[in-house]
């Protein structure tokens, strides 16, 4: 069943839409049915749209429907990304990676225009934490990182796929979920994980996001 605040949001994400445009695609739940709803409107207003992708799985949904989906080194700059997030504050700071995309949707961000998020009511958080950060990591001395996370109090796990392998990304990589509930300062705390070898990339993304859509059952807000 489709989620009412989800599919609000994704529909309201069509206004930042123009013909001609270079659209990022995120993916999750969120940024999917964006997808399908932007397949659609290309084919209603018809559109002329090149569309870069943040993960396989919106590669393959986004062509399946239609969508003229290039690689990022095909093209110069992307006008608009839009995507989902798992948390988001005030300030328009968010967690993502939820979905273990966080590597290439910070690419895709890093090289967009403008970043668009699609949340729910219930992801908008007074302090970012709640929701486990994830940290993609090579795999050679993955293990090393997780206990030095582990000794420094982060409650570290290996992301684990339903059969209790180790998940891999789309990178070849693994993930690493932590506890930042009791983190105070975000932004050095990014920047410390940066500075670790094998860390590729973590869920904070900071000062990305340009407009939030807030979806909510018949209704959205727009923070920008
Ligand atoms: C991606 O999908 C994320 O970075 C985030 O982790 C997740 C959100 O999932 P959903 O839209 O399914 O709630 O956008």
């Amino acid at each position: 069943m489709v989620n009412k605040k989800k599919e609000t949001a994704a529909v309201a994400a069509l206004d930042f839409i123009e013909d001609n445009m270079i659209v990022g695609l995120g993916s999750g739940s969120t940024a999917s049915l964006f997808i399908e709803k932007l397949a659609e409107y290309a084919k209603q207003a018809q559109l002329t749209l090149t569309c870069v992708a943040t993960s396989e799985k919106s590669a393959a949904l986004a062509t399946s429907l239609g969508l003229n989906v290039v690689d990022l080194d095909d093209i110069d700059q992307i006008d608009v990304t839009i995507d989902g997030a798992d948390e988001v504050d005030a300030h328009l700071n968010g967690i993502k990676g939820g979905g273990a995309a966080l590597l290439y949707e910070k690419i895709v961000a890093q090289s967009s225009k403008r970043n668009v998020w699609l949340v729910d009511t219930t992801k908008v958080r007074e302090h970012l934490g709640q929701t486990k950060l994830p940290i993609e990591v090579i795999p050679f001395g993955s293990t090393h990182i997780f206990n030095y996370l582990k000794t420094h109090g982060l409650n570290p796990v290996f992301r684990r796929n339903v059969n209790k392998t180790l998940l891999e990304t789309d990178s070849v990589n693994y993930i690493i979920d932590i506890d930042i509930s009791e983190i105070k300062d975000l932004h050095q705390f990014g920047s410390d994980l940066e500075d670790f070898a094998g860390v590729v990339e973590h869920g904070l993304f900071l000062d990305v996001c340009d407009a939030l859509i807030i979806g909510d059952d018949d209704s959205v807000e727009i923070v920008q």
